[in-house]
């Protein structure tokens, strides 16, 4: 997140009262518009801010979950020619002839639901690939990317660039128009990732879409849904057609679900009917795990936690089941086709990442690495945009070399990781044990985050979970940005700073990356609203604060060294002549 100075929002001007508003900053035409948080503070500035939060904060748009958002790239995709309407119905899941798991007829409603989706991806104009990563290569700026120009406050030349090569990517499915671009890279700003689904048993199909919106309200740059058993499908496509941001899936989980959970069952052909299932919908990246090689599998023999990653473990059972190369690896080059076609990105998955602090930066872990970086050669072949997942478990000390060697290894390609959590003995606190590695990583050149939440290890996170790891993400990522000189980062510190100096309560509520839990813990101490404009803070009280102190020593003394240096021996005396004592009762 960062501050946007230079650009007005268009929007909602005339009403300026102290809080914030969602505003809109205008591109180079009408249909672009970009969504900023505005906080307008009570000393007249305002202070503009990244947002990732849809139309759902903005109380002029009307939701509703049944008809989806507004498709706003749709106008965009259609010029372009990357997709055209189905001659006759579009192959369903129920019409294939495979196993699905998603519940027949279910599609037929939701064809009513949200009409006139999917549109048939065209293989590009003149049989050019229609990926963002093809016309950047192509030298054309697409809305797309001067939409994130903006968001970044950058130059669209800049963005491109990036794009172009292969530093960067921009997860846009030519079926998912309802997302509001955004970029993954390391020059630009950290995203976060949040993990959602999982909980087929426990949550409906309305709970998980809420879930996405409150992982987005928070600050979620890109929603993950894992889900698995039943619905998968219906869930994915109410998850789509209501998300303001890219979504991503790993899509053997439910490919697995369609052989009934028996890895070695896996085949080709069920992995690339779910993979063009799930592009068809408009799912924007998928975690492919293809960098499990059978050859590598015996190398986490001797791990203390073995093979970690869901995924992972699926293909390692399947290789070992077969004895054979993993069908993912040796059916690389099919797949990228299918993901050119849809422009779906690539998240090349890290299915042998170290589970603990013992196995970090093992031989598997970068045996792996090493044909991720092949791979991430083959996709750019079929211009599919590409990042790269990494790790998992990590102490401080082991993990530049992490991002060094897949920056080396893949290119430049964006990392992707998960944390690194970089102690195993918090149980319950790895959002922070997470976050202190993913702060690390990202300050190194990370581009984007997945989030850990207090209930990694050890069950499902909830509603609060999912906020918690975010905001903690949210610290993470931040945090890198203002380390790596992001331009613009530290004009909100700058804006909360000066808040919190001069006692505007409520402009450093606004400014918070969590207002509410801010202003509560506030009024945990000082309920009554007067306190909220008062010249000292609730951790001292008005008899000591730090901050009250400089103000009168500056209005006393003015503000040279010698004066400021009179003034506090002054306070000195007047602290002593109090009896020395750091805490003195609030009232007296
Ligand atoms: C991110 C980096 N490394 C792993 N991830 C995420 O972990 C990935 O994007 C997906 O959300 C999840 C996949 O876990 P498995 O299947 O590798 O355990
Ligand atoms: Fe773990």
């Amino acid at each position: 997140m960062t501050t946007m100075d230079a650009r007005t929002p268009a929007r909602n001007e005339g009403e300026r009262t102290p809080g914030w508003h969602k505003g809109y900053v205008e591109g180079s035409r009408p249909d672009l518009r970009v969504p900023v948080r505005q906080v307008h503070l009570t000393n007249g500035k305002d202070v503009t801010l990244y947002d990732t939060s849809g139309p759902y904060t903005d109380p002029t748009i009307e939701t509703d979950v049944r008809r989806g958002l507004a498709p706003l790239r749709e106008n965009w995709i259609i010029g372009r020619g990357d997709t055209e309407e189905y001659a006759g119905r579009p192959v369903r899941p129920e019409d294939d002839g495979i196993k699905h798991t998603s519940p027949r007829g279910g599609l037929r409603n939701l064809d009513a639901v949200f009409p006139g989706r999917p549109r048939q991806p065209r293989r590009g104009r003149d049989g050019q690939a229609v990926t963002q990563l093809a016309y950047a290569r192509r030298g054309e700026i697409t809305p797309e990317m001067e939409y994130v120009a903006i968001r970044e406050n950058v130059s669209p030349e800049v963005v491109r660039e990036e794009i172009a090569a292969g530093r960067a990517v921009l997860p846009a499915n030519v079926n998912h128009p309802e997302i509001e671009p955004m970029i993954i890279g390391k020059r630009f700003l950290v995203k976060v990732n949040a993990n959602i689904g999982n909980s087929a048993v426990t949550s409906s199909i309305e709970e998980e879409v809420d879930k996405m919106t409150w992982a987005t309200k928070w600050g979620a740059d890109t929603v993950m849904d894992l889900s698995t058993g039943r619905n998968i499908h219906t869930t994915r496509e109410w998850i789509l057609r209501n998300a303001p941001v890219p979504i991503g899936t790993v899509p053997l989980y439910q490919a697995l679900e369609k052989v009934d959970g028996r890895a070695e069952e896996l085949t080709w052909e069920v992995y690339k009917d779910t993979v063009i299932e799930q592009a068809e919908q408009g799912v924007d990246y998928m975690t492919v795990h293809a960098g499990v090689r059978l050859a590598y599998v015996p190398l986490t023999a001797r791990r203390k936690t073995g093979i970690v990653s869901r995924g992972g473990s699926i293909m390692a059972a399947w290789c070992l089941a077969h004895h054979k190369e993993s069908f993912l690896y040796e059916h690389f080059e099919e797949l990228c086709e299918i993901l050119a076609a849809y422009d779906v990105t690539y998240s090349l998955g890290d299915g042998l990442r170290p589970g603990s602090i013992a196995d970090a930066n093992d031989e598997a872990q970068f045996a792996e690495l090493t044909t991720l970086g092949e791979l991430n050669t083959v996709a750019k072949r079929f211009h599919v945009q590409t990042m790269i997942e990494g790790p998992g478990h990590v102490p401080m000390h082991k993990i530049k070399e992490n991002i060094d060697l897949q920056q080396e290894i893949c290119e430049e390609a964006p990392f992707y990781t998960l944390g690194p959590l970089t102690t195993d003995v918090a149980p319950a606190y790895d959002h922070i044990t997470s976050g202190i590695g993913a702060a690390m990583i990202a300050w190194w050149g990370t581009a984007m985050l997945c989030y850990v939440t207090p209930k990694e290890h050890l069950g499902l996170p909830n509603r609060d979970d999912v906020k918690t790891g975010v905001i903690t993400y949210k610290i993470a990522a931040h945090a890198a940005d203002l380390a790596k000189g992001h331009p613009g980062a530290q004009e909100w510190d700058d804006a909360l700073s000066d808040a919190r100096f001069e006692f505007r309560w409520e402009d450093q509520f606004n400014l918070a990356l969590d207002p509410d839990t801010a202003r509560e813990f506030h009024d945990e101490t000082l309920p009554a609203e007067p306190a909220k404009t008062a010249h000292f803070c609730s951790m001292c009280g008005p008899k000591f604060c730090s901050m009250k102190i400089s103000h009168d020593i500056r209005r006393e003394h003015g503000g040279t060294a010698e004066e400021i240096e009179a003034g506090m021996a002054e306070k000195s005396k007047e602290f002593a002549a109090a009896g020395n004592r750091v805490y003195l009762p609030i009232a007296d």
